[in-house]
């Protein structure tokens, strides 16, 4: 990825400053560092490679160079989204589905933050927070997408099955247009955070929607249910085996269809 393409790419996004890198750690860590200090508001890290790169709980995110999008923006919350934070990783899931379905492709959101095609992830989100005091300061949004065929990391390593675009697609898909339509998605969609219609779009976007899951929270015995949606903060909701219905929140948690 070359920088100067990058800033022209992205020029006409209302975006605050922009750190490119060659290859680093974690685009997350560097963010969530950069955060903490001076970062405007929609400030991106964005790096060709991560030697380093983390899903939840410490889980490992495989970025090989020139093959995959790894970036992670950085929001200052205005007062009206702080009430819904915990909606902001389905915010990044949408922009990710809506610049695929710009492609003809068929996303669907594995709650709470994979992206699928035909049931096999082709990205990741990993939201994290800088917090000062009680409150959180800022938010970071790091998303993982694999683009070219080299970027999906061998079956072995992977608990669930794995795609990229280019596998998708048939051709090689150029990664800054890709990036260039996640952002402004993302950008346009944000005002939309706390409303009803954002709610109902990420809902009706959701994979297994209807459909018999099963989810791990920790080391608890697993829960079953039939998926029926979200919960107004973005939480699951289920029917249980006594037809009752449970809210998962976010956490440590697996979603995997009953197969
Ligand atoms: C995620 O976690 O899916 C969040 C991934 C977020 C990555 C971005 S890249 C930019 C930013 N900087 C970072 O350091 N992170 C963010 P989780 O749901 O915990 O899934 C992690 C699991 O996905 C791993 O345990 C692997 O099984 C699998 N995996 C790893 N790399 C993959 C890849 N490239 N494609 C598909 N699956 C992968």
């Amino acid at each position: 990825m070359n920088p100067n393409e990058l800033n022209k790419a992205l020029s006409k996004l209302p975006l605050g400053d922009i750190k490119y890198f060659e290859s680093i750690g974690s685009t997350n860590d560097e963010a969530l560092a950069w955060a903490a200090n001076d970062a405007k508001d929609l400030s991106l890290v964005i790096a060709d490679e991560q030697t380093a790169g983390r899903g939840r709980l410490d889980r490992k995110w495989f970025t090989p160079p020139g093959t995959a999008l790894a970036f992670s923006l950085i929001l200052r919350p205005t007062t009206d989204e702080r009430p819904h934070l915990s909606r902001i990783v389905g915010l990044a899931a949408l922009a990710v589905a809506d610049a695929l379905r710009t492609r003809r492709l068929t996303p669907q959101i594995k709650w709470p933050n994979d992206v699928l095609l035909l049931g096999h992830k082709v990205a990741g989100i990993l939201v994290e927070s800088v917090w000062s005091g009680e409150d959180i300061d800022c938010v970071v949004i790091g998303v993982g997408i694999n683009v070219l065929k080299g970027s999906v990391p061998p079956a072995d390593l992977l608990h669930f099955p794995a795609t990229s675009l280019e596998d998708e697609l048939g051709y090689p898909p150029d990664r800054l247009e890709v990036l260039f339509d996640i952002l402004s998605n993302l950008i346009d969609m944000r005002p939309q955070l706390g409303t009803e219609e954002f709610l109902n779009r990420w809902g009706e976007a959701l994979a297994f929607l209807g459909e018999q899951v099963q989810i791990e929270v920790g080391s608890e015995p697993p829960i079953l249910g039939q998926l029926l949606g979200l919960e107004s903060d973005g939480s699951l909701r289920l029917r249980d085996g006594h037809d009752k219905t449970v809210a998962v929140r976010f956490g440590d948690v697996r979603l995997r269809p009953l197969a």
